[in-house]
């Protein structure tokens, strides 16, 4: 077990830095007036039990898991809706902190399951006693609606070990459809407030 606590430590240094730096984003936005885009960040290494699962299910030799196990660092970013996601996605690329080394759109194209999110594989620096480190760290970004059904769908696949009925399968696809409708719908709000905020600022302006 120790090996895995060595093995493991740069990625939990990546795990709690990328975390403070992703929420300095929401104070930076706050100070200066603006809307944040990010609603909260979480952040985790990938549980031992989780990486031997994947490594088996993928085939992954174990000495090539930092190369090939592209999440064992894993921050999640949560946006009000779905606008917000390029508009962390565009934060993260501009960064010189770190590289982006590949981008998996499920918004645009959402899994066979209904899983939506945009994942941003980065190549990140930690400085480790024994000099600097590039590790792999995978950036989940994702809307309040889609991790809610995320996180309910990911508890009720590990309670039935991957193998969903096909009741409870289908009605998991109604749920992801209804989560879009209400990132849609929370959009179509957001949109009319601010049309109806611009109009008052126009009256306003046109009496002075
Ligand atoms: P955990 O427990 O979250 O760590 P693959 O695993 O083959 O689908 P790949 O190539 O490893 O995909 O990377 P990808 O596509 O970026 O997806 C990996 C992670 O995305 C998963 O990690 C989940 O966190 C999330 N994810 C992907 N598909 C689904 C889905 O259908 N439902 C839910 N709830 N989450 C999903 P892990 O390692 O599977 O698990």
């Amino acid at each position: 077990m120790m090996e895995w606590d060595i093995f493991l430590a740069p990625y939990k240094q990546a795990v709690d830095e990328l975390k403070v730096k992703l929420r300095g984003y929401r104070d930076l936005h706050e100070v200066s007036g603006k809307n944040s885009p990010i609603e909260f960040v979480t952040g985790r290494v990938k549980p031992v039990p989780s990486i031997l699962d994947k490594a088996k299910r993928k085939a992954i030799p174990l000495d090539q898991l930092n190369t090939q196990m592209q999440d064992l660092a894993g921050i999640r970013v949560m946006c009000q809706f779905v606008d917000d996601i390029m508009k962390v996605v565009g934060l993260i690329r501009g960064r010189t902190d770190l590289t982006v080394v590949e981008e998996r759109d499920y918004i645009s194209e959402k899994k066979k399951s209904g899983y939506r999110s945009y994942h941003i594989v980065v190549q990140y620096p930690v400085q480790t006693v024994d000099g600097e480190k590039k590790i792999l760290a995978e950036i989940q970004v994702r809307t309040l609606a889609m991790n809610f059904w995320a996180t309910i769908e990911h508890s009720l696949n590990y309670k039935y070990k991957g193998n969903i009925p096909t009741d409870v399968k289908a009605r998991l696809i109604r749920a992801a459809e209804a989560a879009f409708r209400l990132d849609e719908e929370m959009s179509q709000i957001r949109e009319e407030i601010w049309v109806a905020q611009q109009r008052f600022l126009q009256k306003n302006a046109d009496k002075d």
